[in-house]
Formats: structure tokens, C-alpha cells, sequence
């Protein structure tokens, strides 16, 4: 099915969860923002972001993303006890469910506490590069999602550019990768995201779907993010409201190219194509 054959631990290891990565995995994204570019300000009370993630994790999610922080081109910063606000009350509505709960958020501080509160992975857009926040991860035993970005989320579309994208992308997280082995975090705790528009035009971003399996080549797990986001909106002329088809085409060719999860917004039509990519898989292998 042309899906790349790299090779990447048998497990990833995330606080109290041992997740398998012999299927492709789901991440169903729950915001807690009222700016979210894709959802902003429909999940915003705890108590609606704990009934959606409940749904997701029913429809067939793996893994929860929780965001206190829009991460959207232009966002504004956060501070910390507003985040942890948001963040917190859904830790706890969500804890006893059999999912992995992560964490989106590049504070350490958010991260110790939310790791506190009984998150199993922190999902960090700035790839752990903050003072602490690699510590905050090796002091515990959650699992850590390593994104790239390229500039940071105010300013990132301004003006993107690359010599070799695929290449440049690689090499910086095959350099965060090694950081965080080096403060005592084992390959099997670990994700990697080339980080879809974050800092990418839509060349991009389509140069690095097209070779997702270099990245896959680094040897761990890759999460890939393209769930409503503007490329698809691009390439279809569609509203962020109207991308759901779009968005699971991107999913499963994501998973055909080599990641091994996907985050996304829409876990039931997700979950729908990804069993039939597995069902023809299986097919073939018998
Ligand atoms: N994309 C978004 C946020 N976090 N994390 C990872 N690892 N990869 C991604 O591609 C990624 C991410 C943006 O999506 P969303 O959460 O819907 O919007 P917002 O950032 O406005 O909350």
C-alpha cells in the first residue's frame, strides 16, 4: 500500500499507557480556546470539552490532545494560571477514561502540573526548546510529541523559507530527538511532527506529505497534523467548517506515507477510512 517500512519502536510508552503502534493510531483534538481556528469557542467550558473528548474516545480515538493555547497564525500568548485554568478541570473529567490524555502546551510549568493532574504526554509545537521543558518531561514518565515549527506561531506564515524542506525538517528533529535522549528520555516515550503549517507555505507542506517517509525514516513513530487546516481550505476552495473530506483524504495518505498517528477533529470518519486501509493491508500481507 506503499506505506514506508521504517522502522520505529514496537510501543510508545506514555505515563500510565503502553499504546501499540502496529495499527495507526488516532489523536482526536479537544480545545479548550476560544480561538481555535478550526473549533474556537465551541468547547470552550470544561464540562463541554470533557463530553467531546468522552465522544471522541468512543468514536475511536487513542490518544486525547488537550489545548488550553490556540496555536493559530497570529494567536496571542497565554499566561500560565489561564491555561492550567482551561486545561486542569478536563485533565480530571477525562483521567479515567482508557485513552492516552496529552497535552498540547510549550510551558513547563503547564506541563509539570498538568503531568501532575494525570496527563500520559505532552504534545509541545515548540519542540521542548523552552528552559525546563525537557526536564519536566525526563522528571516523569510521560511521553512527548516533538513538533517543527519554523518561527513562532505570531509570525510564522509571514514569510517561510527553506532551502530543502524535507531535509531542513529532519535534521531539526533528529536534533530535538537527541536532546531529549541526552536529558534521559527513552526513544520510546517520543513522537515526531513535521508540524503542517507551522511556519510552511503550501508548497510546503505538500513537499512534505509527499515524503513524510524521510521523516519516518528518523526511526520513531510520526504524528502527522493536517485536520481542517488552511492547505486543504487551498487546495478545495472549502471553510474550515467544510473540510471533513479533505481533511481524511490527508489523514490516510499521511498514514500511507508512514505516520503512525494522526491528529484530527473528525475521529469517527477518520477511523472509517483508516480500517479500510488496514483491511486491504491485511489483505495483502495473507
Ligand atoms: N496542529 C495544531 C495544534 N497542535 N500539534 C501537533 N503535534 N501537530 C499539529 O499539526 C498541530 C498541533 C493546530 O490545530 P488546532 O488545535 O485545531 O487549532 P489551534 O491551534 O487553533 O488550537
Amino acid at each position: 500500500m506503499g506505506a514506508a517500512a521504517a522502522r520505529f519502536p514496537a510501543v510508545l510508552r506514555s505515563g500510565r499507557r503502553e499504546l501499540r503502534l502496529s495499527e495507526p493510531l488516532i489523536m482526536g483534538v479537544v480545545n479548550v480556546t476560544p480561538d481555535s481556528f478550526s473549533d474556537g469557542g465551541r468547547f470552550l467550558d470544561a464540562h463541554s470539552a470533557v463530553d467531546h473528548g468522552r465522544l471522541l474516545a468512543a468514536q475511536g480515538a487513542a490518544i486525547l490532545d488537550i489545548g488550553g493555547e490556540s496555536t493559530r497564525p497570529g494567536a496571542l500568548a497565554l499566561d500560565e494560571s489561564e491555561e492550567l485554568d482551561r486545561i486542569l478541570p478536563v485533565i480530571e473529567g477525562l483521567r479515567g477514561l482508557d485513552v492516552v490524555l496529552s497535552v498540547d502546551t510549550s510551558k513547563p510549568a503547564v506541563m509539570r502540573a498538568a503531568i501532575a493532574c494525570g496527563a500520559d504526554m505532552v504534545n509541545d509545537i515548540n519542540a521542548f526548546r523552552a528552559p525546563g521543558a525537557l526536564e519536566a518531561i525526563a522528571a516523569s514518565a510521560v511521553g512527548m510529541c516533538i513538533m517543527h515549527m519554523q518561527g513562532e506561531p505570531r509570525t510564522m506564515q509571514a514569510a517561510p523559507h527553506y532551502d530543502h524542506v524535507v531535509v531542513e525538517v529532519a535534521a531539526f528533529l533528529q536534533e530535538r530527538v537527541e536532546a531529549a535522549e541526552q536529558a534521559g528520555i527513552a526513544r520510546e516515550r517520543i513522537v515526531i511532527d513535521p508540524g503542517f503549517g507551522f511556519g510552511k507555505t503550501l508548497e510546503h507542506n505538500l513537499e512534505l506529505l509527499r515524503r513524510l517517509d524521510v521523516i519516518a525514516g528518523i526511526g520513531l513513530p510520526v504524528l502527522a497534523g493536517l485536520s481542517r487546516k488552511s492547505m486543504l481550505g487551498r487546495i478545495t476552495g472549502r471553510p474550515v467548517d467544510k473540510r471533513v473530506h479533505a481533511s481524511v483524504a490527508a489523514a490516510l495518505l499521511a498514514v500511507m506515507k508512514g505516520a503512525r498517528i494522526v491528529r484530527v477533529h473528525d475521529v469517527e470518519a477518520t477511523r472509517d477510512a483508516l480500517l479500510v486501509l488496514e483491511a486491504v493491508q491485511a489483505a495483502a500481507e495473507q
